[in-house]
């Protein structure tokens, strides 16, 4: 379902884009046939890159053929592209090989890409010149206004993780927050709530957020369910899939928003579209009050396929309704409905609790994970000393289901804050999003569990993100607990 008001309110605030301009200049050797060359920008960029050539030898009597491979991070080069069928297309690849009809000349790509490394490769040139590279280019693009992100005074391992979490921000914030400016360079429910917290920390575009906001609810399905995703291009459109937790999410985002800007209209004109969610997702539990995972459909929580869904799943519906009683009460409104509601489903997620193992559990077989404790904990169904006591066995539990993604470690570095556990938080994210700084990462990653480094839910590390925003909460958290 479109509405064509909330559409216009979204066109309005389409984002000013900075350009800078990079450039990288090449060594003057001449490049045969099947020789490549690799340019490192020195830290990663989103852009429109374009590569000047001049030759030797003769006057170029035929086109110049060439392949080139852009990458976020160098290791990339390294994964072959005709070994991956993964389920998700390969053309989220980053290669091209194209012509270059006119030497000396410049080949400009049309398509924005995200880079750190361009490796060029001549595949065919003639007998009568040879090919030489003068330099590679770029138009980069970002919506973060660089000046905006505040100075603070941070010790210098907070300043490397503070500038890689800003990098990431920013190089997602395009014509909206995107989830990766590699893939899927499009607008999520789940990855825009986290790209929100941080930039009010930092960049401060309250306006891209409200965007944001306004295209999900421009855009929804049957009966006004919101998508888990947005096109902006051509038109604005929703995507045909749904995710209970992200679809709560978009309450959360209001709030947050709204506790941000105080921009009451927004939160006015926006609160029937929370409501509407809440109708459409309270039929998804049992008699119990407990959640119905095959009503509820998909739930996403982390990139992960052995996690059981209904514990996280219940929490999340709680910590996004937590928030609409927020909502409902900043407008005036009535809540007694609401508040039983949490109440009753509340009292279910307790019984999820099993007081022998100290653990909550989920789904039929009782499983264990980080996921259950960590969403348990935010939405608030534990009491602090029990969240305490959780979060303090959880490390050593060695059957717990573990988490995969920087999306699933920042709920657990917000659930240890949540809990007053300050300091086995700042551990933890120097830990984590440190292990990638060590890798060499410029912007951090959509997924990483160092303990196997090659997990991928897709199928090959080539479609992977390595500028993945929800990843870029470490600033928020710096900024927001700790300077
Ligand atoms: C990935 C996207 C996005 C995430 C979804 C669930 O494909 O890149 O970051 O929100 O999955």
């Amino acid at each position: 379902m479109i509405n064509e008001y909330f559409l216009e309110k979204a066109e309005s605030l389409k984002p000013h884009l900075f350009h800078t301009e990079i450039t990288e200049k090449g060594d003057g050797k001449p490049l045969k046939e099947g020789e490549s060359v690799i340019f490192d920008f020195g830290n990663h960029y989103v852009g429109y890159p374009r590569i000047r050539f001049s030759s030797v030898g003769h006057h170029p009597d035929a086109p110049l053929l060439f392949t080139v491979q852009f990458a976020e991070i160098e290791s990339e080069f390294n994964q072959n592209p005709a070994e991956y069928h993964g389920w998700i297309s390969k053309s989220w690849i980053q290669e091209e090989t194209v012509h270059l009809d006119a030497i000396p000349g410049v080949y400009r790509f049309e398509r924005r890409y995200a880079f750190r490394y361009i490796k060029i490769t001549i595949v065919s040139a003639s007998n009568n010149y040879t090919p030489v590279i003068e330099s590679v280019s770029a138009d980069t693009v970002t919506s973060a206004d660089d000046s905006a992100a505040e100075e603070k005074n941070f010790n210098e391992a907070d300043r490397k993780l503070d500038a890689v979490s800003l990098r990431t921000l920013r190089n997602c914030m395009q014509d909206v927050f995107e989830d990766g400016p590699k893939r899927d360079r499009r607008l999520w429910l789940g990855d825009l709530r986290l790209e929100a917290l941080a930039n009010y920390q930092t960049y401060r575009n309250y306006d891209l957020v409200k965007r944001c906001l306004y295209l999900f609810a421009g855009t929804t399905l049957e009966e006004g369910r919101l998508a888990n995703n947005v096109f902006t291009a051509p038109e604005a459109e929703c995507d045909f899939q749904t995710m209970f937790d992200y679809t709560l999410f978009f309450i959360n985002t209001l709030w947050d928003y709204y506790c941000a800007s105080r921009d009451e209209e927004t939160l006015r004109e926006l609160e029937p579209v929370c409501m509407k969610q809440y109708e459409l997702l309270r039929e998804c539990f049992d008699e119990q009050h407990l959640l119905d995972v095959k009503k509820a459909g998909n739930i996403f929580i982390d990139w992960n396929f052995e996690l059981d869904k209904q514990a996280p799943g219940q929490a999340v519906y709680l910590y996004g309704l937590k928030d609409l009683v927020k909502i409902e009460e900043a407008l005036g409104k009535n809540c007694e409905e609401l508040k039983e509601e949490i109440r009753l489903k509340t009292e279910a997620a307790e019984k999820l609790y099993d007081a022998e193992k100290g653990f909550f559990i989920s789904g039929e077989n009782g499983q264990i994970s980080w996921a259950s404790q960590i969403w348990m904990i935010l939405a608030g169904v534990t009491d602090k000393d029990t969240a305490e006591d959780i979060l303090n066995r959880l490390p050593s539990e060695e059957n717990a289901v573990k988490m995969n993604s920087p999306y699933a470690y920042h709920h657990y570095i917000q659930a240890l804050i949540d809990t007053g556990m300050k300091e086995e938080a700042y551990r933890a994210m120097h830990a984590y999003w440190g292990g990638m700084i060590a890798q060499g990462a410029d912007t951090f990653w959509e997924l990483y569990n160092p303990e196997d480094p090659y997990v991928s839910p897709y199928g090959g590390l080539i479609v992977h993100s390595f500028c993945h925003a929800w990843s870029c909460t470490p600033a928020y958290f710096l900024r927001k607990y700790y300077y």
